[in-house]
């Protein structure tokens, strides 16, 4: 990898009409970044909602991307991909077009305002590690554990059914 390089994960989430779209667009948005490139799209899972007022189902999936930016600057590019793709915040934990989250960003730890990575509820939550495992195979968190361990110890997982693979990784250029 270049100097300057980080490995960075990210989940994906929708449960607003054509939710393949939406998650779809916004690997390509992410993907047409000049200082991002998207390496891997997991598989689709659909997932029972986690939190918040009575929402219809989930489609979650990860992305393992490449990148030049530094994690304040990944986070604006995937809050910026959520404006242009129509997500609008006015219910906290509520339905959305898009989530665009920063799962893991290298082997980093940070916690500064608006932004905490490891995400704070990865750990909690089998619709963003059961994806992220398929981008992330023998992937540890910053302090050691795996990433199967974690969602070895969630089980049973129940309400994340993977439906498909049909998320396309943008060709390059
Ligand atoms: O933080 C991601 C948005 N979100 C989700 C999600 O993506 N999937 C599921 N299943 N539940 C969720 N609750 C929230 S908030």
């Amino acid at each position: 990898m270049l100097r300057g390089v980080q490995w960075a994960f990210l989940g994906l989430g929708s449960n607003i009409d054509d939710r393949i779209e939406h998650l779809q667009s916004a690997v390509e948005a992410l993907a047409a970044h000049d200082r991002i490139r998207v390496d891997a799209v997991s598989s689709l899972y659909e997932t029972a909602p986690v939190g918040g007022p009575e929402q219809e189902p989930y489609l979650n999936a990860a992305a393992r991307v490449a990148t030049l930016l530094s994690p304040r600057q990944l986070l604006r590019a995937c809050l910026q991909v959520e404006h242009a793709l129509g997500r609008v915040r006015d219910v906290r934990w509520g339905p959305r077009t898009i989530d665009v989250d920063i799962l893991l960003y290298g082997d980093r730890t940070i916690d500064r305002r608006r932004l905490i990575v490891p995400h704070p509820r990865l750990t909690e939550r089998p619709f963003a590690l059961v994806p992220l495992m398929e981008v992330a195979p023998g992937k540890r968190l910053p302090d050691g554990r795996s990433l199967a361990s974690v969602v070895a110890g969630l089980a049973p997982i129940e309400g994340v059914t993977m439906v498909g693979s049909q998320l396309q990784v943008p060709s390059a250029g």
